[in-house]
């Protein structure tokens, strides 16, 4: 008898599925421009003017770290909402909704983007379509409306999505007042409590002031009070894409692995130090800009530190499943014990590579939150390598192995090409060890990011960096390797839609836990008093530093009148003297 997801919660899983090939989608055009601005930053094959790069580079950022991720997240919390509480949501017409108004703003972000290769862009409400502005988006640079717009839309739907969440678990708190909260609904809701929480800084953002500012309704804008608001919003938003990931590191992984979750009480731990701490140190992405008092630097620095606890202990959490299931299956010894995982599985495979990965990732996190450290590798290609090890990795190859078990649940077909799929998880790996480490490498000696022509005038990375070839090489090997997995990745996920029904899915549900709820202080299921704390924590670490900021820049910019910066300017002569500069 098969027991898919599909099976149980048909409506749903077609959502899901939605949601999924949505993500993968974004993911296809995302990873392509990478290989184009690769290719083209490290000269080994140029087809796109140099002013195109930032075009490029916006759609990557955006349809990567903001479209992909966010898209398979919400596929992958709803199933575990429904699943963990085994129900349905509450009325799958909302669902759909949120998921529509999604694509919109998707779509809406995607095609202002797009805009920006035409020799001459379509006007809009009074204005070429344009928004080369990065995944960052703050100002000085200016958007379309139309770009905000779409952002709007899009976070009012991963918005909808978290009520639609926290209702099926109301309604199932109806139906068993006294149990535990579930702990893959744990883990949702206390994402989604630090999503609302974060992304208020970013509506703000958007809503008060780059929105009015690109219609023309106000004139000016304070350009470090939309970077810090962007930050307040920029740090937390990387939890919520690692929060799945880790959601299918807590909940499947000790599974695929053979055996079960060393500890119920831990990930609970975990996820209320997320929400607690997520939000008040965005400013550790500023501590280079000016205007902001060197103090509130320090707090962040401080708080960035207590957040890699949780990643700790999910380090240690997540091993100790592993090996407990290693054990179950033979393994033996202080290390031996590795060579009993099923490396043969992709979807484990892939899951483990991408942890690992990420430990190396977390070294990188802690230089970066360094405040002296930090000042070194700023800016640089480091910081690319850290988040192409964290969300480009730890992440996204997480979301792609587990895409093989979830699309046989959403879908009822079996895996097409289990080797394939292995090989695709191992190129990833290989490929992002290449590039990574490349980009960690030359950061160290100055090599700027967000740049087409990584180079200083008057300045000659060659003696320092030994030979920029090599690094420039690396890069390139690394990036084709990537778009060869990339490639694969969809070919199977497409082959494995169009094959014939199998009886042989895997079976759809978690791993058992050795220490379960029962074990967990019931203060932790107690979601008021942790959002509460967030709440106070997030005032203390934000209420100064902002007021400081509109204290000395001006609500709206007044204080910078004068500064030779003219960022009221339309965003089309803003990019013609960019193209100048460039030239
Ligand atoms: Fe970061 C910049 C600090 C984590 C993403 N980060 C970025 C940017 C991005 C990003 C996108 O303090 C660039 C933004 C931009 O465009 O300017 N980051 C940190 C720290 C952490 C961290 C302290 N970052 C992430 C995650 C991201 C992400 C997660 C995305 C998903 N980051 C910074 C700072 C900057 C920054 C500064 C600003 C730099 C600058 O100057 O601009 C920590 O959360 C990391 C903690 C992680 C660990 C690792 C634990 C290990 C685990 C592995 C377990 C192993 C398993 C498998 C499961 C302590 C959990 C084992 C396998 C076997 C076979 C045994
Ligand atoms: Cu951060």
């Amino acid at each position: 008898m098969r027991n898919a997801y599909i099976d149980q919660f048909p409506d749903e899983a077609a959502v899901i599925k939605a949601a999924f090939w949505s993500s993968f989608i974004a993911l296809a055009i995302g990873g392509t421009l990478g290989l184009v601005q690769a290719l083209h930053r490290t000269d080994v094959f140029r087809f796109i003017q140099s002013p195109d790069y930032y075009t490029v580079l916006t759609a990557h950022g955006v349809l990567l770290a903001i479209t992909f991720t966010i898209f398979f997240l919400v596929g992958l919390f709803t199933w575990a909402v429904t699943t963990g509480l085994d129900r349905g949501v509450v009325d799958i017409r909302f669902t759909w909704a949120w998921y529509a108004l999604m694509v919109v703003g998707a779509t809406l972000e995607t095609v202002t983007i797009f805009a920006g290769f035409l020799e001459q862009a379509p006007t809009v409400l009074g204005s070429e379509l344009y928004a080369d502005v990065l995944f960052t988006f703050y100002a000085p640079l200016q958007a379309h409306p139309l770009f905000y717009l779409g952002l709007v839309l899009f976070v009012v739907g991963s918005w909808l999505a978290g009520v639609d969440w926290f209702r099926t678990w109301w309604a199932w708190r109806k139906e068993n007042p006294d149990e535990r909260i579930p702990l893959p609904a744990f883990m949702v809701l206390t994402t989604t409590l630090f999503w609302y929480i974060c992304t208020l800084g970013v509506a703000i953002a958007i809503l008060v002031f780059l929105l009015p500012w690109s219609l023309g309704i106000t004139d000016s804008v304070n350009p470090l009070l939309t970077r810090t608001l962007f930050w307040y919003f920029g740090h937390a938003v990387v939890y919520f894409w690692l929060m799945p990931a880790y959601v299918m590191w807590y909940l499947m992984l000790p599974k695929f692995s053979g055996g079960k979750l060393f500890s119920d009480p831990l990930a609970r731990v975990v996820f209320v130090l997320f929400l607690l701490l997520s939000t008040p140190l965005g400013i550790h992405h500023q501590y280079l800009d000016p205007g902001i008092a060197e103090g509130f630097k320090f707090i962040a620095m401080t708080n960035t530190m207590f957040l890699l606890l949780p990643s700790l202990l999910t380090a240690f959490t997540v091993v100790a499943s592993m090996e407990h299931g290693a054990r179950q299956r033979g393994g033996t010894g202080y290390l031996g014990w590795l060579k009993a995982l099923p490396w043969r599985d992709p979807v484990f495979t892939g899951m483990a590579l991408a942890g690992l990965m990420f430990a190396a990732a977390g070294f990188s996190g802690m230089i970066n939150a360094g405040m002296n450290i930090n000042y070194l590798v700023h800016n640089t290609w480091w910081v690319v390598g850290h988040f192409h090890l964290t969300v480009g990795t730890a992440v996204a190859l997480t979301f792609m192995a587990s895409s093989y078990w979830f699309i046989p649940q959403m879908t009822g077909k079996a895996l097409w090409n289990r080797s394939l799929a292995l090989a695709q998880v191992l190129i990833w790996f290989v490929g992002m060890t290449f590039m990574s480490n490349a980009m960690h490498r030359s950061g160290l000696f100055g090599m700027p990011r967000r740049t087409a022509e990584p180079q200083y005038q008057g300045f000659d990375f060659e003696p320092a960096v030994g030979t920029v070839g090599e690094i420039n090489a690396q890069v390139a090997l690394g990036a084709v390797l990537l778009t060869l997995s990339l490639a694969l990745f969809l070919l199977i996920m497409v082959m494995t839609s169009f094959n014939g029904t199998s009886d042989s899915l895997p079976d759809n549900g978690y791993a058992g836990t050795l220490s379960g709820p029962e074990d967990s202080p019931a203060i932790l299921d107690n979601l008021k008093v942790w959002t509460a704390i967030a709440i106070v924590l997030v005032i203390f670490a934000y209420t100064l530093p902002l007021a400081s900021i509109i204290d000395s820049g001006g609500l709206f910019g007044k204080g910078i009148e004068g500064v030779q910066l003219s960022i009221g300017a339309d965003p089309g002569l803003v990019l013609e003297s960019l193209r100048e500069v460039i030239r």
